[in-house]
């Protein structure tokens, strides 16, 4: 909505900015060869393969580099996952390089903790540092007193690897923040996470996701294509997304309330025997037992919770049926919403299930075989260890190699069960992307020693003790990597730099590989990244060439129905409609569902909603110079009517408050949201003197949310939070 200029400026200006800011850099970026020769002997143009970095998706890319500087990237029309597309922070990626903010070399914190005041240190300086503040709190609080935090990232497996050689259990990712309650839901129900194959589907109903904003490929692109060609998308979304407004059929859903939609479609596919009765008796248990669950779970009940109409509610259910098993509740991915998201989702398993769309086009499909080998790791025992991870037992069904976020930052406030002091962080923002900033601010200022490898000074960087420069994906050699994209299988990317890499930036697995020597286990790191790749494609002998040639390979996809007979990774086998182990945790073995809770204060009468744009990436490229041409600053979204009973116009800046915090940003008066809904992008109001484009700009989402979490598996809970709106100045 705010952008204003179009697809071909933006592509020129990718270009533009990539000769004007990379003036200087191009220099540093020669290759010493051609430095030495002088630039005219260096070649005019290359063409080298790539995979995208902008997000988790790694669309493959062909990056044109002209004398050393990257001048455009494209797409590789060989890499059919994304369909042969590269989006717009695709194509900004160009500016991740060259942007002047990037952080260049170590930098030691010299002021106090968040005061801004660094010092540019040599990486001798910087590794040996690390090293001894690790060894001091291995000492002192035992080796699990260091928190490792890894993002999306090829490279985040060595971090991993790391941590269990190092001897600690707490690690974390973007994944209790992200989707945890999803693959929770459907591990519990399917023994598995499905993949969607979109491609074949005719019809798809999309709760509480953005697939046409937030994207995913190949579903985004697919989901255009089924379109077109007369399958059905119906959305339910509080908000009139960039999804909603090209899917065939809308629906304004009350937040929360998404449960009693899908138990309201279980209960017409039961009642009218729409199911398939075989795949149902052989393949699911607990049908009686969700029969009788749902038997008043009627359409007319559901209109009376979700705003849907009944009327409206029973088509959905007879259609969705009549196109299965080619049709699906989409499974969605990032479900760090509710406090029972993992039973939320866990309807949406089931009636997937019913409909018998499993490992059939158009349906749910399991993960193809990619062929990639592990590298094995035999991590060592340390005795004096507390027996498990900082936040372990705190919810039923933590996962535990990722555990939560929230619930570690928690207990690292209160030091209990054990003091944990000392965070490395690779490549994960959470000071922007964990709710209630200000608790994480609480548990940065309980550590001895923080260390954040990053590309940019992002907000959490801002907070470190030390920061380390970080190559782009564009700059660096990384493992392969298996991508999954429903049944057209599985595929295998990789990287080699484009450039070198430029200022003083290392990647993190040569920091990991030096730290390994200095803290004593070099043996976790014995091998280079060609070695690795080689044992990870040892069963692949013909892969490395066909990378080499294409930039992708497509490992042997076998056809559909290979799991039919087979058991199901579940402890009774079957698709769990009913789960037993649930019922013996204490949990509700089928989800049960309770109207959302209303703001426990009249005076904040809005829920606040998280979600994507297209040209934003999770909290933390907003401040890419091109693509903040398109979302300059975040907005509040407030319903019309809402806004005029509050005395807000267009523009106006209103004043934002929850119990976690407040900001300030400008209304966008919209018809296109619910009137008790509020929505903002996240990933500005940032608080990093390094970051121009956001820093005092907009408002802060992670400001404003409070901490809370999913009460079975601890994910997040970001939807949770119920604000107050007024305008600025008003009493
Ligand atoms: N352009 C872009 N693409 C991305 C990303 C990105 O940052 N930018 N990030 C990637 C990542 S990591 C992820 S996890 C995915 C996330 O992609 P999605 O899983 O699609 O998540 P969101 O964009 O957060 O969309 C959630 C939608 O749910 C709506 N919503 C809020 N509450 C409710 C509710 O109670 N019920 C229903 N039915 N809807 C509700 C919100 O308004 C919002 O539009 O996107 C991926 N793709
Ligand atoms: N308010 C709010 N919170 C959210 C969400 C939301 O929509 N709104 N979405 C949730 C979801 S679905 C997710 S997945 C998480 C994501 O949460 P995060 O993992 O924190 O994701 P990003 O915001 O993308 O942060 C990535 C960080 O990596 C840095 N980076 C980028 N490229 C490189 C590189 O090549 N090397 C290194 N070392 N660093 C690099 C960036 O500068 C940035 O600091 O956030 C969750 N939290
Ligand atoms: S979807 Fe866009 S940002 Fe994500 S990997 Fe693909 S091109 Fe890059
Ligand atoms: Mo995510």
């Amino acid at each position: 909505m705010s952008s204003n200029i179009s697809r071909r400026d933006f592509l020129r200006l990718a270009g533009m900015a990539a000769t004007a800011t990379a003036a200087t850099a191009a220099q540093a970026a020669l290759a010493p060869e051609a430095r030495a020769a002088g630039a005219v002997t260096a070649p005019q143009w290359e063409s080298k393969f790539g995979a995208c970095d902008m997000c988790f998706n790694r669309c493959g890319l062909i990056a044109r580099v002209e004398r050393g500087v990257i001048k455009k990237l494209d797409p590789n029309p060989k890499f059919t996952k994304s369909r042969g597309m590269l989006c717009a922070r695709g194509n900004a990626g160009v500016d991740q390089v060259y942007d002047p903010e990037r952080i260049k070399t170590p930098m030691l914190r010299v002021g106090n903790r968040g005061e801004g005041k660094w010092k540019a240190i040599g990486w001798d300086e910087a590794l040996d540092l690390a090293a001894s503040k690790m060894k001091d709190i291995a000492a002192k609080y035992t080796r699990c007193g260091m928190l490792f935090s890894a993002g999306a990232d090829t490279q985040s497996q060595f971090v991993h690897r790391f941590a269990e050689a190092f001897g600690s259990y707490n690690i974390t990712s973007h994944e209790s923040l992200c989707l945890l309650s999803g693959n929770r839901a459907f591990v519990d129900t399917f023994g598995d996470v499905p993949l969607p194959d979109v491609r074949s589907s005719k019809y798809v109903i999309l709760a509480g996701a953005n697939r046409m904003e937030a994207l995913v490929t190949p579903d985004s692109m697919d989901l255009m294509t089924i379109m077109r060609e007369g399958a059905k998308v119906v959305v339910l979304d509080p908000r009139y997304t960039k999804s909603a407004a090209l899917a065939s059929e809308w629906h304004a859903i009350k937040p929360g309330t998404d449960m009693a939609f899908m138990l309201a479609l279980a209960h017409v596919i039961i009642t009218e025997k729409l199911y398939d009765p075989k795949f149902v008796a052989e393949r699911t248990s607990g049908l009686d037992q969700l029969a009788a669950h749902v038997a008043e779970m009627t359409p007319a009940w559901a209109e009376a919770e979700t705003g849907i109409p009944a009327a409206d509610i029973l088509r959905m259910a007879r259609e969705l049926a009549a196109a299965a098993p080619a049709a699906m509740v989409y499974p969605g991915r990032r479900s760090s919403d509710y406090e029972n998201s993992t039973q939320i989702r866990r309807s949406f398993a089931i009636v997937n299930a019913l409909l018998g769309n499993w490992d059939r086009p158009g349906g749910l499909v399991p993960a193809r075989p990619a062929g990639l080998k592990k590298v094995p790791f035999e991590p060592p025992f340390y005795d004096d260890n507390p027996p498990g991870r900082v936040d372990a037992k705190s919810v039923p069904l933590l996962f535990d190699d990722e555990g939560s976020f929230v619930i570690t930052r928690e207990n690292i406030i209160k030091g209990a069960p054990y003091p944990l002091k000392g965070w490395f962080v690779y490549k994960t923002n959470p000071m922007a992307t964990a709710p209630d900033r200000r608790k994480t601010r609480e548990m940065i200022d309980k550590l001895e020693f923080m260390v954040v490898v990053d590309i940019a000074m992002s907000d959490t960087a801002w907070m470190a003790d030390l920061v380390l420069p970080a190559p782009s994906a564009l700059e660096r050699q990384d493992p392969v990597q298996a991508l999954q994209a429903g049944a057209e299988g599985a595929c295998l990317v990789w990287r080699d730099p484009v450039i070198p890499a430029l200022h003083q930036s290392r990647p993190v697995f040569e920091i990991l590989k030096t730290l390994s020597v200095k803290l004593g286990f070099p043996e976790a790191f014995d091998f280079d990244i060609p070695k690795y790749r080689e044992m990870q494609l040892a069963a692949l002998p013909e892969a490395a060439e066909i990378l080499k040639r294409d930039g992708v390979y497509y490992p042997p996809n076998p056809p559909l129905g290979g799991t039919d007979g087979q058991p199901f990774k579940t402890p009774s086998t079957k698709i769990e409609l009913y789960s037993n182990r649930y019922a013996d945790l204490g949990l509700d073995p089928l989800p049960v569902y309770a109207s959302p809770k209303a703001s426990p204060d009249a005076g904040r009468k809005f829920r606040l909603v998280a979600g994507r744009s297209a040209c934003v990436t999770q909290a933390s490229s907003t401040n890419n110079a091109l693509l903040s041409e398109f979302e300059p600053e975040n907005t509040l979204w407030l319903n019309e009517e809402s806004a005029k009973e509050l005395g807000v116009k267009q523009g106006d800046v209103v004043q934002v408050e929850s119990p976690a915090g407040k900001g300030e940003l400008k209304a966008l008066v919209t018809p296109k949201i619910r009137k008790d809904t509020v929505y903002m992008l996240s990933g500005f109001g940032t608080i990093s003197g390094k970051l121009s484009h956001t820093t005092g700009v907009g408002a802060s989402i992670v400001e404003l949310m409070e901490s809370r979490f999913d009460a079975i598996c601890g994910n997040s809970a970001i939807h949770e939070t119920f604000v107050s709106v007024k305008k600025k100045g008003a009493a």
